[in-house]
Order: structure tokens, then sequence, then C-alpha cells
């Protein structure tokens, strides 16, 4: 099976992967979907809860009208993460951060997977199912430590009442994030999209970006997206089979030259 599926990795993608020194990943929820964590969109279908698509329960307006509704939400989905366990597109990425010069992995995903297959500065566009933030002071609270368990939690500096710490439809992302995202997308010399639809804004405008400034654009994705158009290559098939085939093509520069000498002498 090996020799087959490594053939549909282009001699050019290789040359390139064995080039790269500054590498941009930018993920979205079909990076998760093999650990059994839902998509948004994809397959003709769209996320629902209680018969209100995402984008209504998912938005700012919610949290205003109805921010208990928003917690049993976030709640029910912090079930589903929390049971889940990095895949091997999850593993691949993070082991990535240490073959590459420069490596930035920027994710729309706020289930932490990532951080727990090792993956370190990880940049969370869209922010972590994994804290509060105060409605009034915007405190942060750590829910895999501090949850009483209390809806909505309550701030533990000013005793407000706190919301999930994710951007939500209408919402300005983390602006310190979204540069630092920015800037590592102007200066690689590839970019991968992951398992993104790669329709909301403002992070699909990043691959965009990466490409304006000269970058080779990758997508992994089983399905076309509107970035399909600009792609130098469209990987199609699942992200946990895709990622270890194209690893065995980053060239390991220290342990690679020291297996080397050794055969050498062997
Ligand atoms: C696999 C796979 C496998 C399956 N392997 N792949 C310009 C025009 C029109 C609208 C706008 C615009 N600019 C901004 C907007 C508004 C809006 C927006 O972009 N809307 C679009 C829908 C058009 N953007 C915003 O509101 C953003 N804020 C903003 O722009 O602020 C400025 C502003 C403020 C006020 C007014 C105007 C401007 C904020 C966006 C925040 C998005 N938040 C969400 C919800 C987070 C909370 C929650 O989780 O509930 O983030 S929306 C949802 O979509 C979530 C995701 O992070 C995000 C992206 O989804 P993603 O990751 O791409 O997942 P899917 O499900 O869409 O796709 C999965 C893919 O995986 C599919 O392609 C599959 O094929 C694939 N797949 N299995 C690899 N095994
Ligand atoms: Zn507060």
């Amino acid at each position: 099976m090996h020799r087959d599926s490594e053939q549909s990795i282009s001699a050019r993608l290789r040359e390139r992967l064995k080039e790269a020194r500054r590498v941009f990943v930018l993920t979205g929820a079909g990076v998760s979907a093999e650990s059994g964590v839902p998509t948004f969109r994809g397959g003709g279908g769209t996320a629902v809860w209680k018969g209100m698509p995402f984008s209504v329960i998912s938005s700012a307006e919610m949290v205003e009208q109805d921010l208990l509704e928003v917690w049993a939400w976030f709640d029910y989905r912090r079930g589903i993460v929390g049971r889940a366990q990095p895949n091997p597109a999850h593993l691949t990425l993070a082991r990535w951060q240490d073959l590459f010069a420069e490596y930035t992995l920027a994710t729309q995903n706020i289930d932490g997977l990532h951080q727990r297959s090792g993956s370190r500065n990880v940049l969370e566009l869209h922010g972590s199912i994994w804290r509060a933030r105060c409605l009034r002071c915007a405190a942060r609270k750590d829910l895999r430590t501090k949850d009483t368990g209390e809806r909505p939690p309550k701030c533990p500096l000013c005793g407000g009442d706190m919301r999930p710490d994710v951007v939500l439809f209408g919402e300005v992302l983390p602006a310190d994030v979204f540069a630092r995202a920015e800037e590592a997308a102007r200066q690689c010399d590839i970019c991968f999209v992951i398992g993104t639809s790669a329709i909301v804004y403002p992070a699909a405008m990043l691959p965009e970006m990466a490409r304006g400034a000269g970058a080779f654009l990758v997508e992994i994705n089983p399905e076309a997206t509107p970035l399909s158009a600009i792609c130098h290559e469209s990987l199609r098939g699942r992200a946990g089979d895709l990622l270890p085939l194209l690893d065995r093509f980053v060239v390991q520069p220290t342990v690679g030259s020291q297996s080397e000498a050794a055969s050498e002498t062997r």
C-alpha cells in the first residue's frame, strides 16, 4: 500500500517539502473529524443544536439573548471533545514543529487537540472551549481545572457572569493572535490548509495572503473548497491518512545524517 500511496504525492511537492524552511499551517474542524469531533459543514450537512443552525447558537446575539443555552451547547461539545483523542494528523503536525527552521500552526479549532498531541505555541484564532471569559472584566478561567459546574460560571475577580472564551459569528478575532498568524503566513515557503471549508473570514484570508506573498499552497481535504482554485496542490483525502504520508518526505537533518553515516560504516 505504501509504495502506491507515496506515488500520489507529486515530485514537485516532495521537492518543496525537502527544501522548505518556513512552514505555515492552518487547520479547521476536518483535522479533528477522525478523532470523532463533528465538523460544522461538509458532506452536505451543517451542525444544529435543538433545531438551531450553529450560526445562530454560536453567535454574539445568542450570548446576549440566552447565555444559559449557549453554555448548554458548549458543555455538550466539551463532553465530546473531552473524550476525543488526538489522531495521526494532530501527531504529525506536532512532530513537524521540530523539523522545520520556522513552523507556525494556526487553528480555527477550539478543541485543544493540537496541544494535547504535543504542539507548542498553537495560535488559537477562534479561542478555546476550555476557557471562560468574564462579560464584565474579561478575566479568564480555565475550565479544565476550575469549573465548579455553576452556569453561567461566575468571575473569580468581579463576580460577573462568564461566557465561553470563543470567537462567535460577528465577533472580532484576538488581534495579537491573528497578527502573528498573518506575519507567519506572509513569510512562509509552504502553506498547508488542512480540514477547513475555508469560508469563514478572516481566517480564510491567511492562505490567500501566503499565496499572494509567493508561498506554495497545499490543501488537504476530501472535498473541494473555494481555495482549491488557487492551491498549487489539492490532496483529496483524509488528513489522518495524508499527513503521515507526507511526513515521509520531510527531511530530518540531524537524525537523517546520523543514520546515513551509520549505514555507511556498516
Ligand atoms: C476533512 C476531514 C478529514 C472532513 N480530513 N478534512 C465577508 C463576507 C461575508 C461574511 C463575512 C465576511 N467577513 C466576515 C464575515 C462574517 C463571518 C464569516 O466569515 N461568515 C462566513 C460564513 C461568510 N466572520 C465572522 O463573523 C468573524 N468575525 C469577523 O469577521 O469580525 C469582524 C466583523 C465583526 C462584525 C461585523 C463584521 C466584521 C468571526 C468568525 C468566528 C467563527 N466562529 C466559528 C464558531 C466558533 C464557536 C463554535 O465552535 O461554536 O468557528 S464558526 C465555525 O466555522 C467555527 C470554525 O472555526 C469555523 C470554520 O469552520 P471549519 O474549521 O472550516 O470547519 P467546517 O466544518 O466548515 O469544514 C470542515 C472541513 O473539513 C470540510 O471542508 C470537510 O470537507 C473537511 N473534512 N473530514 C480533512 N478527515
Ligand atoms: Zn470579571
